[in-house]
């Protein structure tokens, strides 16, 4: 079914059950033990890329600009820290468009529930910010946050000229330290920042309730384009109408959701 954007010969993922993906099932438990974050590089092959281009220019156009500063650290610690990109949501994508189909593919939510070794687990059921495309052009920049979902994938569709990086400090959200490493980070002295450099293709899982994690500013054309898929725990999750109008400026979705798209992996 997503044969056409999915490296299914590297990463054959759809029977989880088989012995490859459960190679790579136990490398990503691995990698999130030891460096906070499992990267995938051409989960899409070239022309899956390709294949998508077509949708995400349209959404990167049709999409919402967020310009805001928000308080992104538990309370008490830190300054509010800037966002700046444009978003565009599930209900801008046709049914059978590629980005849909991807969110939609059930073994891909069961790999991700394998490897985040969360049982069950089901596709955020947000009409609008369950799986989103995220632009940001000269200037735009996603500040130092925890996540407050429980899961995220990213997959990245273009990366920025210059700039644009990823930064992260893995698993430090229940540190007793907390506020000194933010203070620290704030201050633009913290040693304790990674950066995670990926190409157009790669699939990335992160724990990203547990890490500090931004995106840098992008510096320079072309933009970056990232696809995000987002996970729950328990079944019928969505998220608030704050969310909605900071990242979508709307509460409903564009066009009614069929209730498919709401189905457990
Ligand atoms: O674009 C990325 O790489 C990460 C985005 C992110 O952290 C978020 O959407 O919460
Ligand atoms: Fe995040």
């Amino acid at each position: 079914m997503v044969g056409d954007l999915v490296d299914l010969d590297r990463y054959p993922i759809a029977d989880i059950t088989c012995p490859e993906a459960l190679a790579i099932v136990r490398e990503g438990r691995q990698r999130l033990a030891t460096d906070g974050v499992f990267t995938m590089p051409g989960f899409l092959h070239p022309a899956g890329l390709a294949a998508m281009e077509e949708e995400i220019d349209r959404l990167c156009r049709d999409g919402f600009r967020r310009l805001d500063h928000r308080n992104a650290f538990p309370t008490g610690m830190g300054e509010k820290t800037r966002v700046s990109l444009v978003c565009a949501g599930l209900d801008q994508m046709p049914c059978e468009s590629p980005s849909q189909r991807l969110f939609m593919w059930d073994a891909l939510t069961r790999f991700v529930s394998e490897v985040l070794e969360r049982r069950p687990y089901y596709r955020n059921a947000d009409a609008i910010a369950s799986c989103m495309v995220s632009e940001y052009a000269c200037g735009d920049e996603l500040g130092w946050h925890f996540d407050t979902n429980d899961g995220a994938v990213t997959l990245m569709l273009r990366k920025a000229g210059s700039g644009g990086a990823f930064e992260y400090i893995p698993d430090i959200r229940h540190r007793p330290d907390l506020a000194s490493i933010i203070d620290d980070l704030t201050a633009g002295r913290s040693s304790r920042v990674r950066e995670l450099d990926v190409m157009a293709g790669t699939l990335t899982i992160f724990n990203g309730g547990r890490a500090l994690h931004r995106v840098a500013p992008v510096l320079r054309a072309p933009s970056r384009r990232m696809l995000t898929l987002s996970y729950e725990t328990e079944p019928g999750q969505g998220f608030s109408d704050e969310i909605h109008m900071r990242y979508f400026g709307r509460r409903q979705p564009l066009t009614p959701v069929p209730s498919r798209r709401n189905a457990a992996g």
